[in-house]
């Protein structure tokens, strides 16, 4: 028997709401172009982006085509794909190889584009703020004006900038604004800085594959250890591709940081309030899918997350096959759990107040 095609509209009880899906635009293309024309240029930013805008290739054409679409293709590819509503961000790096000027300005504009696009669908897209790490205040203003002028609904962050984290104190005007705000900070990931990369990119293990994950799940951590959300309680992080695998790590990241920190071992890691790191991911932290269309890795991360905080990411253009679609549809869940994993988890999230049919019928 044929399978059911994939189809919008929430006919199986549930919206599909995809929650890490990237756009660029024609400027930051643009600017992308001159970076890797620079000598001393960012050897992961030139790993990935060298990449995917020179590679002729049939899926580099693919993504790089569909990254600049904010309008009918976008909404025709979602449809082919059953999904319901896109989270929108700018995709990696974003600003963060930019300088202050130029990243600023990319931001600004980026914001306003996906915003005007938002608008022109509110029933299909959602997004989320860039801003310009590299002047913290200016950034904390533009994720103000992104949210309350623009309705913006997160910021999205593409990881390190140039080797700094977001637990250096300089960069915390944003996680304030975050959490006074009340939007959720996508922590989405960057190839690792250039004195992190180097035995990774000898091995072709720098980019999606697998640096990615460790640069970002290791930026997830230093915010938890260095005590950044015992400063920002009501924070609140996202992190895709399964939590950057940290729910795997939780035993052995308990264990040896209650063991750390007892021995006084590094000035760099003191007793957190809430104690143990599983406590700040269990509070602070959302899960999506993104790049993970493999069932018991949800199962396990619901177990050790609660079903609340996993929710559904596609990744798109990254990785976007329709059969991961079915696949996750046809996941052995109750379906209330599937809905939490596909649509009110996000809702909640991004705060889409919106019927189950999405007003859609
Ligand atoms: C890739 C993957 C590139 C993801 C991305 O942005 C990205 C990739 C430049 O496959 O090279 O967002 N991803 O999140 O898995
Ligand atoms: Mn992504």
């Amino acid at each position: 028997m044929p399978e059911t095609p994939v189809e919008t509209g929430g006919q199986r009880g549930y919206l599909r709401i995809a929650t890490e899906e990237a756009f660029a635009t024609t400027e930051q293309i643009a600017l992308y172009r001159e970076l890797l024309e620079e000598p001393g240029v960012d050897p992961g930013f030139q790993s990935l982006m060298g990449f995917y805008i020179n590679s002729t290739a049939e899926r580099p054409r693919f993504i790089f085509e569909n990254l600049q679409d904010l309008g009918d293709r976008r909404i025709a590819e979602m449809d082919a794909r059953g999904i319901d509503r896109q989270v929108i961000g700018i995709t990696a790096p974003g600003t963060h190889v930019l300088d202050r000027d130029r990243a600023v300005a990319l931001a600004r504009n980026a914001n306003d584009e996906l915003a005007a696009a938002c608008s022109t669908h509110p029933d299909r897209f959602t997004g989320m703020a860039a801003c310009a790490p590299q002047d913290p205040l200016q950034a904390a203003a533009e994720i103000d004006r992104a949210v309350s002028e623009l309705g913006l609904r997160a910021v999205v962050y593409n990881s390190h900038v140039q080797g700094e984290y977001l637990d250096d104190q300089r960069f915390w005007p944003i996680l304030e604004a975050a959490e006074a705000l009340d939007v959720p900070i996508y922590l989405h990931p960057n190839t690792p800085p250039a004195d992190m990369i180097q035995p990774m990119l000898r091995a072709g293990l720098d980019g999606a594959i697998f640096g990615f994950g460790v640069e970002t799940g290791m930026h997830a951590l230093r915010i938890i250890t260095s005590g950044a959300l015992d400063r920002f309680p009501r924070l609140q992080i996202i992190l895709g591709h399964m939590g950057e695998a940290l729910p795997f790590w939780l035993y052995r990241l308990d264990y040896m940081h209650q063991a750390t920190v007892k021995s006084g071992r590094y000035e760099a890691m003191r007793p957190l309030r809430r104690g143990a790191v599983s406590e700040y991911l269990r509070e602070n932290f959302i899960i999506t899918n993104s790049g993970v269309a493999w069932p018991d890795a949800i199962d396990f991360t619901q177990r050790v997350m609660g079903v609340e905080r996993v929710m559904y990411a596609m990744d798109f253009p990254y990785q976007c096959p329709v059969e991961e679609v079915e696949e996750l549809d046809r996941m052995d869940m109750p379906l209330d759990a599937k809905r939490a994993f596909f649509q009110t988890n996000a809702e909640r999230v991004f705060g889409l107040a919106q019927p189950v049919d999405g007003g859609r019928a």
